[in-house]
């Protein structure tokens, strides 16, 4: 049996705050802390379906990256209607795929799902028309971010979709600040205090990296993908569909 608690990781003070970490603390309270931390977070999940249903091609893969407790995959299977393609969900916690094995387990679908835990920056993508990047690339150092995107691009086949979920920032300062404000009251309108907010915050600070828009739309098209479109966008958390 798996337990799943309400998040209350940072609701104390802490003598020091280390960085965040995808540990098997994290992975019990992940359904609570993501939906309560990332605005759009419970918009962005169903679309994701709706995106695999009509960027996937039969006889292909399909890749969820970065997938923790599946919710991303799960979505993904759902749009797989009528292709004979094979999903393959890969995150490096092995707390986090543990639990995702047993949600995956939960669910109806039938297309069969490959779990692997393995870094994403060393996986092959092959015969992809779908690839979903949910809140994963923020965690990735920002060196490794444009050999990563080239192995998606140059594995996936022409036409095919990365949707990519990032957290961003604004220059200039002003409109960081007001989007910056606006997540902030969204995370205490779902029941954070100031102190959880500051001790996440430092927790995060030199594990989540984030860029603006402009640097991954130019990034996405160095690297390979014919366009990119911002499909999503609450506050500072924006959704991009790129084409190869
Ligand atoms: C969702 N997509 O629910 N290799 C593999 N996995 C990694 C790596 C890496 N190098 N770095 C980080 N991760 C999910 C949410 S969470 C986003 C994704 C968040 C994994 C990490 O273990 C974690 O499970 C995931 O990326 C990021 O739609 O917590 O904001």
């Amino acid at each position: 049996m798996v337990d799943q608690k309400p998040d209350n990781i940072y609701a104390s003070p802490l003598d020091r705050v280390t960085d965040f970490a995808f540990d098997d603390a994290v992975a019990r309270v992940f359904p609570d802390m993501i939906q309560r931390s990332v605005p759009g977070y419970t918009t962005i999940i169903p679309m994701i379906g709706l995106i695999t249903e009509r960027y996937a091609t039969s006889g292909t893969n399909c890749y969820d990256l970065g997938c923790s407790l599946g919710a991303s995959t799960l979505a993904m299977r759902h749009g797989l209607k009528n292709t004979q393609s094979t999903l393959i969900a890969i995150d490096n916690s092995e707390a986090m795929i543990k639990r995702c094995e047993h949600y995956i387990g939960l669910d109806y679908g039938i297309t069969p799902v490959k779990l692997r835990c393995d870094d994403i920056r060393s996986v092959t993508i092959e015969n992809a028309s779908v690839v979903t990047l949910n809140f994963t690339l923020q965690f990735i150092r920002q060196e490794d971010r444009p050999s990563m995107l080239k192995n998606i691009a140059n594995g996936l086949r022409t036409g095919g979709a990365l949707l990519l979920s990032e957290k961003v920032y604004f220059e200039p300062t002003q409109e960081q600040e007001t989007l910056e404000a606006l997540h902030y009251d969204f995370k205490r309108a779902n029941g954070y205090s100031d102190l959880e907010i500051s001790q996440k915050r430092s927790a995060l600070e030199q594990v989540l990296i984030p860029e603006t828009i402009e640097e991954h739309k130019q990034r996405l098209l160095d690297c390979g993908f014919s366009s990119v479109a911002v499909w999503y966008q609450c506050f500072n958390f924006v959704s991009f569909l790129a084409i190869k």
